[in-house]
């Protein structure tokens, strides 16, 4: 049964969508009937939240239809999109994050991409210009963030180096990991070494949030690959594309934070998205700022 028919337009006056409902249903099914918002530029999803003006006032998601009073059955409604806004807590209350959900991200590539030095980043917000340190064992390192107003604690495993010679250790890295952040770096003769592989191990663990960083981009004058060409080989294996400088930390907030959202918006199913903050830290790398 039809009971409203709503006509939905952005803030500019532009048609998004008409969508038809029963008055039983609830102003969240409006919004689930919107379009994805995609970057016209490269046409990634942008991660927009939606809300919905009837008359200038907003209307609440929970909401069911027929209690909203509407004088007419063809309602026009404003839509207005914004970005989630994602945070990295330098000096987090830990408090604040007891009992978070934790949400595991594996960083990995061909060797001396630059994995640690976006976690050192990520999680302390420095850079070791010396850091090379080949990992003996696996680590993680913990990032706070709050998206808008929401604590959500990362766990950031670094890949070790010297894993690429042995699959099934490759193979367990990347269990239970809700998203992977795949590393390259654009001075190297050899970006891709290995990188096929591994993009056939994380298929194997249906992880669906896939971030590809061409990493060293304060190194510009030293580059091998165009953006266009890393960007093309990232997107068609499904990874969005950013370019990074783990040492003055251009974009890498902006791509964990995009990873991050791009988590949280998944919808429910059985891929290992979250897991129980509650893991003891391991090895001297694991902070609780
Ligand atoms: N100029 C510059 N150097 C970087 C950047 N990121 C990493 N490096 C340097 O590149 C080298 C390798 O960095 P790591 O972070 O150790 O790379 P990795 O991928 O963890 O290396 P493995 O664990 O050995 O595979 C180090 O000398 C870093 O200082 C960057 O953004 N810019
Ligand atoms: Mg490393």
């Amino acid at each position: 049964m039809t009971d409203y028919h709503f006509q939905i337009h952005t803030l500019s006056g532009e048609l998004v969508r008409e969508v038809s409902l029963p008055g039983t249903a609830t102003v969240r099914d409006i919004l689930s009937h919107l379009p994805e918002a995609r970057s016209p530029v490269d046409d990634v999803p942008r991660h927009l939240k939606r809300k919905l003006m009837y008359e200038g006032r907003l209307l609440v998601e929970g909401d069911v239809l027929q209690s909203l009073d509407f004088p007419k059955k063809v309602v026009e409604l404003q839509m207005l999109q914004q970005s989630p806004q994602v945070e990295i807590l330098r000096h987090g209350d830990a408090a604040l994050f007891q009992g978070c959900k934790g949400i595991h991200l594996a960083l990995c590539g061909p060797p001396r991409g630059g994995k640690s030095s976006i976690q050192l980043r990520c999680a302390e917000d420095r850079f070791n210009e010396g850091y090379w340190i080949p990992a003996i064992g696996i680590d993680f390192k913990k990032v706070y963030l709050m998206v808008d107003d929401v604590p959500v604690l990362i766990l950031l495993w670094d890949e070790p180096s010297g894993k690429e010679r042995f699959r099934l250790l490759r193979q367990a890295f990347f269990r239970k990991k809700a998203a992977v952040i795949l590393v390259i770096d654009i001075t190297s003769d050899d970006p891709f070494w290995q990188v096929d592989h591994l993009v056939r191990l994380i298929e194997d663990e249906s992880i669906r949030t896939k971030v590809m960083l061409g990493n060293k981009l304060d190194l510009e004058s030293e580059r091998r690959i165009s953006y266009e060409d890393a960007r093309h080989f990232a997107t068609e294996r499904g990874f969005h594309y950013f370019e990074t400088s783990a040492k003055d930390g251009t974009n890498v907030a902006e791509a964990l934070g995009f990873a991050v959202v791009d988590v949280l918006q998944q919808p429910a199913g059985p891929a290992p998205a979250v897991a129980e903050a509650a893991v003891e830290p391991r090895g001297p790398s694991c902070t609780i700022q």
